[in-house]
């Protein structure tokens, strides 16, 4: 018998490095979207809300009369936002700036709709995810936060 040995060399590059982070913060979202929804003492309704908002060169802004963009843990949030500028925007939720796992295409003239269930508490940000636009302010925020306790 001939000894044998093995020898394992793992070499793992930046790029393989930084998609698999990727993949695991793309599944902790999926496991947040779908986590059940948390019980808060007292009880609480939870709500649709909706919001209607407008991008362009070089921001958003609220084009409703909704209240401010607060929403509680348990809400359904449905953003409807409308292109009035002359570019195509790529919008996309995110927790991080910077880290956007899925933009959707505007083009010029054209609304896009996006659900979400909100879960945790923070803020939440929307941003447009071309870089050159994000560095000109195309951010805005949501504060997710915990429902009022009602007795
Ligand atoms: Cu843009």
């Amino acid at each position: 018998m001939y000894p044998v040995n093995y020898s394992i060399t793992a070499k793992i590059s930046r790029k393989a490095l930084l998609t698999s982070l990727a993949v695991i913060l793309a599944l902790f979202g999926v496991m947040v979207a779908v986590a059940p929804r948390s019980t808060w003492p007292g009880s609480y309704e939870s709500s649709q809300k909706v919001f209607h908002l407008t991008v362009q060169e070089w921001a958003f802004n609220q084009a409703g009369d909704e209240d401010p963009m607060v929403v509680n843990t348990q809400d359904r949030v449905t953003l409807l936002i409308q292109n009035t500028g002359e570019l195509t925007h790529w919008v996309a939720l995110t927790q991080v700036v910077g880290v956007e796992l899925n933009a959707h295409r505007i083009d010029p003239g054209f609304t896009t709709k996006l659900e979400f269930a909100a879960s945790v508490p923070g803020e939440l940000y929307l941003t447009c995810t071309i870089p050159e636009h994000l560095q000109q302010g195309m951010k805005t925020s949501f504060t997710v936060q915990n429902p009022p306790v009602q007795t």
